[in-house]
């Protein structure tokens, strides 16, 4: 097990210390099947793509305490049709909190999904720019992430969204455009194509907050070694990849 890792800790060391002129190693490699009917986003997970694909965990404590599965446990699916990535995450979550009803303030402290994109799997910085997106989803919709500007905005055309909660449970079903590193916050720049043996540098994570200050745990989809464990938001070496697949 460590023994896989230790190329992928030996690159990122590299990377996070120049960050010039070396591409991310591939690691937490996932096969991605192709559906030509896009799954109806209504939080039903009932659609054919969905019944191909595999199930993964989103099991890795990146910040806070220990947590028990009555606290949190998620898992999710992938599958992709030409114009976009489709992702089926359940989450078992025994407290849902919308801390802080302004999108664009501390949106990390409420309960929200974070799914984070690099298009053409180049790894490297991203958290002033478009070489990766961090898309934060929150309970009500919206979805921000911090761009060239450096300040936070809103990318709600980026995904579509639908969530169905029952109890503890929540279904998120969602739909994500690409775009390109060169995107510029202008709107002008169409979303990429998808096709087979593309890669994608792709990561997930649930922020859980029960009704604390600031979120209790942060949980993601691939492990990241080292003790500072968040660092997806600011690195995108440290997303998995994803490959497509018919
Ligand atoms: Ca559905
Ligand atoms: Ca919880
Ligand atoms: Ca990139
Ligand atoms: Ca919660």
């Amino acid at each position: 097990m460590l023994k896989n890792y230790v190329p992928f800790f030996l690159i990122l060391a590299l990377h996070l210390s120049c960050n010039k002129g070396i591409r991310k190693e591939d690691h937490d490699i996932k096969e991605v099947t192709y559906t030509r009917i896009a799954p109806k986003l209504d939080g039903i997970p009932d659609d054919s793509c969905w019944r191909k694909s595999k199930w993964h965990d989103l099991d890795q404590n990146w910040k806070g305490e220990p947590y028990s599965p009555d606290d949190f446990r998620g898992r999710y699916k992938l599958s992709w049709s030409t114009h976009a990535l489709h992702l089926l995450l359940e989450v078992f979550d025994d407290s849902l909190f919308d801390k802080q009803a302004d999108p664009l303030k501390l949106w990390w402290d409420d309960d929200s999904v974070e799914i984070f994109i690099d298009e053409d799997n180049s790894g490297g910085l991203h958290q002033y720019s478009h070489n990766a997106f961090a898309y934060h989803v929150a309970l009500d919709g919206n979805v921000v992430d911090v761009g060239p500007s450096r300040k936070p905005m809103l990318y709600n055309n980026h995904l579509t969204i639908a969530r169905r909660t029952i109890g503890e449970k929540s279904i998120w079903e969602m739909s994500i455009a690409l775009y390109p590193d060169t995107y510029n916050d202008d709107n002008s720049q169409s979303r990429i194509i998808l096709d087979k043996d593309k890669r994608i540098g792709f990561a997930l994570a649930y922020c859980d907050n029960d009704g604390s200050m600031e979120r209790e745990n942060f949980i993601g989809s691939v492990f990241v070694p080292g003790d500072n464990k968040n660092l997806g938001w600011i690195n995108a070496d440290i997303f998995g990849t994803l490959v497509l697949v018919e």
